[in-house]
């Protein structure tokens, strides 16, 4: 009798448990906001105010965690310009008519002023995890999430493929780069990350991350970690 009453609450408080589980679970699930709210936002200064399904103007999917279009579209309109559609002459006017600048030329001399605008005409491909930059707004900030659950993209598992495209005829090229946020006990040397044992990751790329595999048009594979070109390796 007593050990029926011992196996039956030891039921009761499992059952209490799993239950308890399973509410916090869908009360995290319930405090996340997606996309199809309507309800987040792109950062302060973008050009583009709420985050909606499917490709923006710029060419990023927040919802599938992908982007395609042009190199300096990248940038753009997080620095509160326009999308770049290709045509220098039609952004410069554009630029002029929505009041960035008096002038074409005025235009022309703050473009180059930009790091990322000698590379518009590069064609970027990019992927990334939900770590890199989530789908959905779980920490109420009304922006999705970035290393969600994480102080930093240390040990967050991020990662992020790169496939560039450029050139004209013979001068066509291509790039490709998958690059991963270090784990927490990553160390740094002389440009490279290692693992706690010593490992060779990759080179340092943005502080926090690592390029664990290159390939180049004419080249191939010019870098391969030694600890593995796998994405998602570290968490
Ligand atoms: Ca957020």
């Amino acid at each position: 009798m007593k050990r029926k009453l011992t196996l039956l609450i030891v039921t009761v408080l499992v059952m209490l448990m799993s239950t308890g589980i399973a509410l916090a679970q869908s009360n995290n699930q319930k405090d996340c906001t997606t996309i199809q709210s309507g309800e987040i936002n792109y950062s302060d200064n973008h050009y583009l105010d709420t985050v909606h399904v499917g490709y923006d103007i710029f060419g990023y999917n927040y919802q599938a965690h992908m982007f395609k279009g042009s190199y300096a579209n990248v940038y753009l309109g997080g620095n509160g310009y326009p999308p770049y559609n290709g045509d220098d002459e039609a952004y410069y006017q554009r630029l002029v008519e929505e009041g960035y600048a008096d002038n074409e030329t005025d235009a022309e001399t703050m473009m180059d002023g930009k790091w990322y605008w000698s590379n518009r005409n590069i064609e970027l491909k990019m992927k990334w995890n939900d770590p890199w930059i989530s789908n959905k707004d779980c920490d109420g900030d009304g922006l999705l999430d970035r290393h969600y659950g994480h102080d930093s993209y240390i040990g967050s598992g991020a990662w992020l493929t790169n496939q560039m495209k450029g050139g004209d005829g013979k001068d066509k090229w291509t790039y490709f780069t998958k690059i991963v946020a270090v784990p927490k006990d990553a160390t740094t040397d002389d440009g490279n990350w290692y693992t706690a044992d010593g490992s060779e990751i990759g080179p340092v790329i943005w502080g926090q991350f690592v390029k664990v595999q290159t390939v180049e048009s004419g080249y191939g594979a010019t870098y391969v970690s030694p600890s593995g070109p796998g994405l998602g390796l570290y968490k």
